[in-house]
């Protein structure tokens, strides 16, 4: 604890998050849709973290840190959509300009975790979950990180009010320890206030907001 306590200090400091072997970055749906103002599900100022992603990927990299990308990865028709009767216009449909990666955002070994491509909500990079029955089902996202000796994640990306909180917070329930970059990430804010109460679920969850 007096460990993470220094380190956390030290990144006010530096800016940006600390990484060492047993931390993981998990850079959360940088993708067209919601970082390109003509997106479908434009997030307010998603380019914004495509430069501070950028930075945080070099550092992790150089420090040894796994750093591991997701994608919201939907089929046409999905009850996540309101076309289906869910909430949202239909945004990063599998192979889709909407659904790639933002081309300013820097490349990553491995593949990319997708979520959401039987039809699922994909919120959190850990779990999808089928809006119909409520029943869940893990990514590959937790053995990844198992099996990287990882304790740690840095989570940036979009949205700080859907995916990031989700992911922070299973990163919690999962007994990882989670650290929020609160420059590198942006909310949707369908309601006003939106991102600012996510940031305190995941404070209250124990997160780390820098
Ligand atoms: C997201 C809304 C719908 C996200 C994904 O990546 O935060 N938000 N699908
Ligand atoms: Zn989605």
């Amino acid at each position: 604890m007096a460990e993470d306590a220094r380190k956390d200090a030290r990144d006010l400091h530096t800016a940006g998050a600390a990484y060492d072997p047993t931390t993981a970055l998990v850079v959360v749906d940088v993708q067209n849709d919601f970082a390109d103002p003509r997106g479908a599900l434009y997030v307010p100022g998603g380019e914004e973290v495509v430069p501070l992603v950028n930075r945080e990927i070099d550092r992790a990299l150089g420090a040894g840190a796994l750093v591991v990308c997701t994608q919201d990865w939907h089929p046409e028709r999905t009850p996540h959509f309101q076309t289906d009767g869910g909430i949202w216009p239909v945004h990063c449909v599998a192979g889709t300009w909407g659904a790639e990666l933002h081309p300013g955002l820097r490349a990553v070994a491995g593949e990319p975790i997708r979520k959401g491509s039987g039809g699922e909500d994909g919120y959190s990079a850990f779990s999808v979950r089928d809006p119909t029955s409520g029943a869940t089902a893990p990514t590959r996202l937790e053995r990844v990180l198992r099996e990287g000796g990882v304790r740690r994640v840095v989570v940036v990306g979009l949205a700080t009010d859907y995916c990031v909180a989700e992911t922070a917070l299973d990163a919690r329930r999962l007994g990882f320890e989670a650290v929020v970059l609160t420059e590198a990430v942006r909310a949707v804010n369908l309601q006003p206030g939106d991102g600012d109460r996510a940031i305190e679920r995941m404070r209250a969850a124990g997160a780390t907001i820098i």
